[in-house]
């Protein structure tokens, strides 16, 4: 099967109306996949595939600490990727076949300042449109480094001059993309957005994804990094995302 694109893009999985909020603010939150009661689990694996990550696939910044490479981290992570609704967000905004750029971990560590407000790719950048995803491990909430999104910037043709000197600071009209553990975040990548202050002193567990254009250059090369035990139990849906 070669035209995965056109069965995704009939499938009606992610209701219009999410369709119509991502296309106009620019981001939505919706239930993820992986069931509520699993979530514990689930987030044990993280720990356990974040605490064997080798140090050439960690980045710690500031705030947050990156772990790349979540496609071979373990089954547990594979259905990410497919997840039907995020696919059908990817036919709807990018409107035409594509391919995973990028999925890794991101923790927003405890008592960490505001991220500053950026986008991950420029409008009318190479490979634009961009769709990302954010499954939360830990509930987002006001209080421990929720992602905050400008509603309708993914449609700005250039900064406006109200734009906070320091980007860290609260834009006005900014909206935190708040929601259960479990839930997944699907965003335009152009809408400006960056992680809240993590108040607590707990992290903030994340699993993030890109997709981009399929004649696009990825951020990884996926064929280039598939391990034989990922590839001997990934289905065809898979292999064609991460376009192997
Ligand atoms: O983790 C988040 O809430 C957002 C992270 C993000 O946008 C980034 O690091 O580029």
């Amino acid at each position: 099967m070669d035209d995965w694109f056109s069965v995704v893009d009939a499938r009606c999985e992610l209701s219009a109306g999410a369709v119509q909020e991502l296309r106009d603010v620019g981001f939505v939150v919706i239930p993820g996949p992986v069931a509520p009661d699993r979530m514990a689990q689930f987030a044990e694996a993280y720990d356990a595939a974040v605490a064997c990550a080798t140090p050439e696939d960690v980045a710690i910044g500031s705030t947050t600490t990156r772990v790349n490479d979540f496609v071979n981290r373990g089954p547990e992570f594979d259905g990410l990727y497919v997840y039907e609704p995020v696919l059908e967000a990817c036919c709807r905004i990018i409107g035409q076949p594509f391919k995973l750029s990028t999925m890794h971990a991101r923790t927003v560590r405890p008592y960490s300042r505001a991220q500053n407000l950026h986008v991950d790719f420029k409008r009318e950048g190479d490979g634009w449109p961009m769709v990302g995803f954010i499954l939360m491990v830990d509930e987002f909430r006001t209080d421990n480094g929720a992602t905050r999104f400008v509603p309708g910037s993914h449609k700005w043709p250039t900064i406006p001059a109200d734009f906070p000197q320091d980007p860290s600071a609260d834009y006005e009209g900014q909206v935190l993309a708040c929601g259960p553990a479990g839930s997944v975040i699907v965003y335009n990548g152009s809408a400006w957005h960056g992680h809240t202050t993590n108040r607590v002193g707990e992290p903030r567990r994340s699993i993030q994804g890109a997709y981009i254009r399929r004649d696009a250059e990825p951020a990884v090369n996926q064929a280039a990094r598939i391990r034989p035990e990922t590839l001997g139990r990934i289905g065809h849906l898979a292999k064609y995302v991460l376009a192997i």
